[in-house]
């Protein structure tokens, strides 16, 4: 029997060069054979991370008019994907929209996008966070990395490395607002550095060797092969794996060619070996 192709609905910015939302999605969804329909959140010429003069062109007012169209086709989801939203009204258009396509089989799935490294970045502020913090609670799975885990529980940010109880105690917060958390950017001084999933039950960490430095975009890359594995109806443990086994490959890739870290990570010589882990399961 044919199996029913997944479809998605990926809400994310445009930054036109630098590896990072729906130039990482798009292309990591559909290799694994996902139908990604987008709603571009802002159009940028670069993310805003150590880049300066970007432009921005924000696009508030054409989410909910895209969604209505779709709903008018009877367009319906596996996930509806979220990542960097270009304004905090589009919070509240995001929960109209989980609304508008709500069903027993449709993943909220919610990337907190909006810090990293113990900052928020550029364009952002704390009422932000609040409304994220709301955003959390109407979703299935969110997946922020130790910054955004912080700030949505108002707890205190340390530079890693990181105790196993200071984690653990911000995931078990985490876990008030939404009770399936994965958290990005875990690193143990010995044990090494990757993610951890909570389901309100089990805690379950993978760890690999750390790589210095600073990629941009690597929690998209994470966010959206652990998407794209889901929906491969493989398991969320073993998702994790390959999630930050893919990430960890576009991090030394891109360290080992010595390009300028602020264009994102080569992923892209990564996806026939990810698609290869995927079919193992299917
Ligand atoms: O990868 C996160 C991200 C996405 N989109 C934009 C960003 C950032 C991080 O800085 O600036 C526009």
């Amino acid at each position: 029997m044919v199996k029913r192709q997944k479809r998605i609905a990926a809400i994310h910015d445009i930054s036109c060069a630098g590896r990072c939302s729906i130039t990482v999605a798009l292309p990591i969804l559909s290799c694994a054979g996902i139908e990604t329909n987008i709603i571009p959140t802002a159009v940028l010429s670069t993310h805003t991370g150590e880049f300066n003069n970007y432009t921005y062109h924000d696009l508030t007012e054409e989410i909910i008019p895209v969604a209505k169209h779709w709903q008018s086709l009877n367009r319906n989801f596996d996930a509806i994907y979220t990542g960097y939203l270009g304004s905090f009204e589009q919070i509240n258009i995001i929960k109209e929209i989980f609304k508008m396509f709500e069903s027993d089989k449709c993943i909220k799935f919610v990337d907190p996008v909006m810090a990293d490294h113990g900052k928020l970045y550029a364009n952002f502020d704390f009422s932000f966070v609040e409304g994220m913090r709301e955003l959390c609670k109407e979703a299935d799975l969110v997946v922020p990395n130790v910054t955004e885990a912080v700030f949505l529980t108002g707890s205190n940010y340390m530079p890693g490395p990181y105790e196993k109880g200071y984690i653990e105690d911000i995931l078990i917060k985490m876990s008030r607002l939404c009770k399936n958390v994965i958290i990005t950017g875990i690193d143990f001084e010995k044990k090494g550095y990757g993610a951890v999933s909570y389901d309100g039950s089990k805690i379950n960490y993978t760890l690999r060797e750390k790589v210095q430095g600073r990629y941009y975009g690597t929690g998209d890359v994470f966010a959206s092969a652990l998407l794209a594995s889901m929906l491969s109806d493989i398991p969320i443990e073993k998702s994790l794996e390959i999630a930050v086994d893919f990430t960890l490959e576009s991090i030394k890739r891109t360290k080992a060619a010595e390009t300028d870290v602020r264009f994102g990570v080569n992923f892209e010589q990564g996806l026939f070996e990810f698609i290869k882990q995927l079919k193992k399961f299917n």
